[in-house]
């Protein structure tokens, strides 16, 4: 069911600082920027690697406002990894199997995501500890 990493998602105070760490020690490029004001995030994707079934990215992430996900994220545990992101090839579908198996889903239909793919995300109390993001992707 899971394609593949799309993403790890690292929730910061400054995304701009953090940008210009991840391009100067990393040597990753920033591919895409986005306001997702439903998400409450400012975001930006940095690729990392191409493969087989897509690529993958760093997603660095600041709160919009301190009363959202990652706002309280970072308030409660400060900066690091929020989520990680997986490939899926059908989000909908994947939600279906998943919740049957008992898994919480934090959205029972796909929303917007970057750079045009469909995302959900399952609850890290019944994953572990891990948020978990289903990513079906626009970008192959
Ligand atoms: C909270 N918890 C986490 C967590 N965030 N555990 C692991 N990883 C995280 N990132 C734990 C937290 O420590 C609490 O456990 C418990 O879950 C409830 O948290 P809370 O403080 O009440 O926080 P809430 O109200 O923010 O709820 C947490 C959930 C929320 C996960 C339900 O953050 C959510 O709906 N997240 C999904 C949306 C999202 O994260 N969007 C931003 C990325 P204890 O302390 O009680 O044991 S947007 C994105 O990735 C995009 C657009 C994209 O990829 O394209
Ligand atoms: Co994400």
């Amino acid at each position: 069911m899971l394609l593949r990493i799309d993403h790890v998602g690292v929730a910061c105070h400054n995304l701009e600082e953090k940008i210009e760490f991840y391009e100067s020690v990393f040597g990753l490029t920033v591919v895409s920027r986005e306001v997702n004001e439903e998400q409450g995030v400012r975001e930006a994707m940095l690729h990392v690697a191409d493969g087989d079934q897509g690529a993958s990215y760093v997603q660095l992430l600041e709160p919009l406002h301190p009363d959202t996900a990652v706002g309280r994220f970072l308030a409660k545990r400060g900066e690091g990894v929020h989520h990680i992101g997986y490939g899926v090839a059908d989000v909908t579908e994947a939600l279906k199997e998943i919740g049957a198996k008992g898994v919480r889903l934090i959205d029972e239909r796909p929303r917007h995501g970057s750079m045009g793919a469909s995302i959900a995300f399952l609850h890290p109390k019944d994953v572990g500890g891990v948020l978990t993001e289903l990513v079906e992707t626009s970008r192959r």
